[in-house]
């Protein structure tokens, strides 16, 4: 994959952050994401020697700079190959009738509205190329719905109904368009929707293995390496123990 470019949206912590690095050990150059300009840094240091590196930071719910950032990349960093969008998180777990506006806000405006306009700047280069792979990082929230999952539920549910929508108005144009939705996943995620309540984060994974971000990470290495004619369009991928959002075998 040498002089191939990978970009990354969320990519300092979790399941960003393994793509990145393994998208880097198969030789791609880096492009990361995140809010975080210090776990960027640290991420460059901890890549593979002789792949370019660069980080960009900001939050993808500011629509402008989002634009200008990415609309203006150094001309060697334009030819994007890989789009994987895959910043968000869930805020809060509550009933609908007693949520939170500010998360509702934070979910649909990073999940769905930053996964917008991130690929609004970055399709019209695969278009031009008629070339290019996205795959947008959906999750089992968006294919089933869950207690108080209400509104992330929604985010993703609108992830999912993008991805196939980018799906087929970009077929004209040979871009893959690839959605992963993963089960439980051990990663910042829970400490995120609790709000840095440890305890609470760590006891969703009690009990059962989860699945790792390099699990999932290596999910988008073998759909990187597949042959021009085979996309793998839609894949659920969930810890052994879980059979749906809410059933997980749990030896407690
Ligand atoms: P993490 O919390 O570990 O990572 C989330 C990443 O998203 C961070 O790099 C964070 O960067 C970035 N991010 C969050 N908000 C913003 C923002 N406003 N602007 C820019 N970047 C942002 O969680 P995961 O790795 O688990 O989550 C990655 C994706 O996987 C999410 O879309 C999530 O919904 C999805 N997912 C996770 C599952 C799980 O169980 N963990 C299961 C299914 C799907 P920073 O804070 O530096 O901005
Ligand atoms: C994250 C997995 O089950 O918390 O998308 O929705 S779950």
């Amino acid at each position: 994959m040498k002089n191939k470019i990978a970009l990354i949206t969320g990519a300092t912590s979790g399941i960003g952050k393994a793509c990145a690095l393994t998208l880097a050990r198969m030789g791609f150059d880096i492009i990361a994401t995140g809010r975080r300009a210090a776990r960027l840094e640290e991420l460059g240091k901890e890549l593979t020697v002789g792949v370019r590196f660069l980080p960009l930071v900001f939050d993808v719910r500011e629509r402008e700079k989002v634009g200008e950032i990415l609309g203006n990349l150094p001309s060697d960093w334009q030819a994007i190959d890989v789009l994987i969008n895959n910043a968000g998180n869930a805020h809060g777990m509550d009933p609908i009738q007693t949520g939170s506006l500010d998360d509702w806000d934070a979910m649909m405006d990073i999940n769905v509205k930053g996964l917008l306009y991130v690929s609004k700047a970055i399709i019209p280069g695969m278009t031009k190329r008629n070339s290019g792979m996205i795959i947008n990082i959906g999750s089992i929230a968006g294919k089933e719905v869950y207690p108080n999952g209400n509104v992330y539920c929604g985010s993703k549910h609108a992830v999912d109904a993008i991805t196939k929508g980018m799906r087929i108005d970009l077929n004209p144009f040979g871009i893959k368009v690839i959605g992963i939705h993963p089960g439980l996943v051990e990663t910042e995620f829970s400490l995120v929707r609790f709000k840095g309540d440890e305890a609470r984060a760590e006891s969703v994974y009690k009990g059962y293995e989860p699945l790792y971000a390099q699990d999932i990470a290596e999910i988008v290495e073998f759909v990187v390496n597949r042959p021009a004619h085979v996309v793998l369009a839609d894949i659920v991928v969930l810890p052994t123990a879980q059979a749906s959002a809410t059933l997980v075998k749990k030896n407690l």
